[in-house]
């Protein structure tokens, strides 16, 4: 059943997870406006300045009209976070069709820099300022400065398992933005929906040998409707693993360790989830992976990044809504959660915040039901 009615008269509420955002809305040339300056103030470690342009622009999303004179003062003036200087500017570009700072923005050569260097898998906003202040501006210079060249040797596919029993933690880093490097024109090339199918039944078609009854959900930006992803996120469940011990992680392992034998991985590393505390300890583990299609598929030999998130029984419906995001849509979820609940909502789990009780919902819907949210389907997540 579709987010209903009442949903979708939610666009005044102050919580992203409790409106509908469609993939593309009805003001979608303001908003690209609106995301340059957002992009901005991100690349320049402003993040409050950042996350109220975040806001802004999520409000907006929800907002069924194309925004004219005629309901500004009646329904604009009126969203939540939608201050002063933001009225301002779409004030702006009501009357000239333009917001000028946007405009002179992107013609910035240290906008442009910045937005590249942080495209390099690896790379952050502090890192990309960092390379603009020692001189560089474009990723040829950022090749150079890694020592990064056409011949540079990237992981083979399935050569050999690099996974963290071979790399220490402290060089993945470094070898990371030198694969990201090494791999950028394929790692920037859109994911078209049909090939993120063909990677998932890949590895499930790996992931069932190894256990017949396990359970997958294309979860990221291609559940929420992109045509094009940046990346490939998949939820692996499995109904009868134990939640104590290694199990989970143990899976994990098995998979990485036969996509290396089919030769279509390159890199791996696991990654201990945001919160391994308490009753979470052991339920989820992430792997993140550069993955490429065998050479016979349709789609062949592009070099793509590859999630993978193992979860137990427990935590397999909130891995799902936590990877589903939007970030925004998760950011309220987790501050709906705690402030009008008094739960703790995130991927490995929702939890009653007095006493630690971990809850077993039987549904996504379930998890919304405890969080005493309205549904709201995924394709409407985009906060
Ligand atoms: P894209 O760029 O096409 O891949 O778009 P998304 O929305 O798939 O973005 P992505 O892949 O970075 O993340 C998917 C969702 O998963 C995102 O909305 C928030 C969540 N997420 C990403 N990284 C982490 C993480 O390290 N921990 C947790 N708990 N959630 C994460
Ligand atoms: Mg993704």
């Amino acid at each position: 059943e579709p987010t209903n009615e009442r949903v979708k008269a939610n666009w005044r509420l102050r919580y992203a997870c409790k409106r509908a955002s469609p993939l593309v809305c009805k003001n979608q040339p303001l908003l690209v406006e609106l995301g340059v300056l957002y992009r901005a103030r991100e690349l320049e470690g402003l993040e409050v300045n950042a996350l109220g342009y975040e806001r802004a622009i999520a409000v907006i999303k929800s907002y069924p009209n194309l925004i004219a004179h005629e309901n500004f003062e009646t329904d604009i003036v009126h969203l939540p976070f939608l201050g002063e200087k933001m009225l301002f500017k779409i004030r702006e570009y009501l009357t000239t069709g333009r917001i000028q700072e946007s405009e002179t923005t992107r013609a910035s050569q240290r906008f442009q820099s910045l937005s590249a260097f942080s495209s390099v898998y690896g790379v952050g906003p502090a890192t990309a300022r960092k390379l603009y202040d020692d001189g560089l501006r474009t990723i040829d210079d950022m090749k150079r400065y890694y020592d990064v060249q056409e011949d540079t040797e990237v992981p083979q596919l399935g050569a050999n398992s690099v996974t963290n029993d071979l790399i220490r933690k402290d060089q993945i880093p470094n070898l990371s933005t030198k694969v990201g490097l090494a791999l950028y024109e394929d790692l920037e090339t859109p994911i078209p929906r049909s090939e993120v199918e063909q990677i998932h039944d890949l590895v499930m078609q790996e992931a069932r040998y190894l256990m017949p009854e396990c359970i997958s959900t294309v979860v990221g930006g291609y559940r929420r409707g992109k045509p094009y992803c940046n990346d490939v996120d998949i939820v692996i469940g499995c109904p009868n693993i134990q939640s104590g011990g290694n199990q989970v992680k143990a899976l994990g392992e098995k998979l990485i360790k036969r996509l290396y034998d089919r030769g279509v991985l390159c890199l791996s590393g696991f990654h201990a989830q945001d919160s391994v505390r308490g009753a979470h300890l052991n339920l989820l583990e992430k792997a993140m992976t550069i993955f490429a299609l065998p050479k016979n598929a349709v789609h062949q030999r592009v070099h793509r990044r590859l999630d993978l998130i193992f979860a137990a029984p427990e935590t397999y419906w909130t891995a799902i809504i936590g990877w589903t995001g939007s970030k925004m849509f998760e950011r309220d979820l987790r501050l709906w959660a705690k402030v009008e609940m008094g739960m703790k909502f995130d991927s490995s789990g929702l939890t009653r915040r007095y006493d630690s009780k971990l809850f077993m919902p039987s549904s996504e819907r379930h998890v919304f039901e405890i969080l005493g949210l309205d549904w709201i389907d995924p394709t409407m997540r985009n906060a």
